[in-house]
């Protein structure tokens, strides 16, 4: 015991509750995404200024278990993203693509019903479904995004590089190439440039 005890590591206790999308500790972070704080990322402005700027979208729980930038270390956590839509736009997150290119990430789905776009350097996005034990690889130069298209909270899990950081500002100037729409009570890819 004495060897593993002088090793190198966290003793933090960290305690999962892998359906309901929440984690335990002192050492977890969360991070909340309200309406409000979602300007300007749906299509329809006029929908998005009708919706309390209260509402939440989604929650983040995450253990960052060395800090950020760390180089080789890993992140672990948690997206509860809630059902809804903005007009006829489902809730989806903001959307980044990793500071660090070569960083890639998995994510896996616990429940509800997604799907995950991915867009690569030339704007070619990809969607795959989110459904209870879909395990998808992001790879490292792809813009990642999470949309609802069910009508129950899609809670997935992430692990990611410590040094992957985010790039928000490219998404949030051009968008996807891709958004997702309901239509005749179905979600459906709409492809923009
Ligand atoms: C981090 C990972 C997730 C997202 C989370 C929220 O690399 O991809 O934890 O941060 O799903 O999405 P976003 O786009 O607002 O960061
Ligand atoms: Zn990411």
């Amino acid at each position: 015991m004495s060897d593993v005890q002088s090793a190198t590591g966290s003793t933090a206790a960290i305690k999962l509750e892998w359906n309901a999308g929440l984690m335990q500790g002192a050492q977890v972070q969360e991070s909340a995404k309200k309406i409000g704080d979602l300007e300007n990322l749906f299509r329809d402005r006029d929908a998005w200024a009708g919706i309390d700027p209260a509402q939440e979208v989604y929650r983040v729980r995450w253990w960052a278990p060395v800090p950020a930038g760390s180089e080789g270390g890993l992140f672990w956590g948690v997206t509860v993203l809630q059902p809804g839509k903005v007009g006829n736009e489902f809730f989806m997150t903001q959307g980044h693509i990793h500071a660090n290119q070569t960083r890639a990430e998995f994510y896996t789905t616990v429940s509800g019903k997604g799907l995950l776009l991915q867009m690569d350097r030339e704007r070619n996005t990809l969607a795959e479904q989110m459904t209870t034990g879909s395990l998808h690889y992001i790879h490292g130069q792809n813009a990642h995004r999470v949309v609802n298209v069910g009508d129950s909270p899609l809670i997935f899990w992430a692990c990611w590089g410590s040094d992957a950081g985010y790039d928000y500002a490219t998404i949030r100037e051009r968008g996807f190439s891709a958004i997702i729409i309901e239509q005749d009570a179905s979600p459906m890819i709409v492809h923009r440039s």
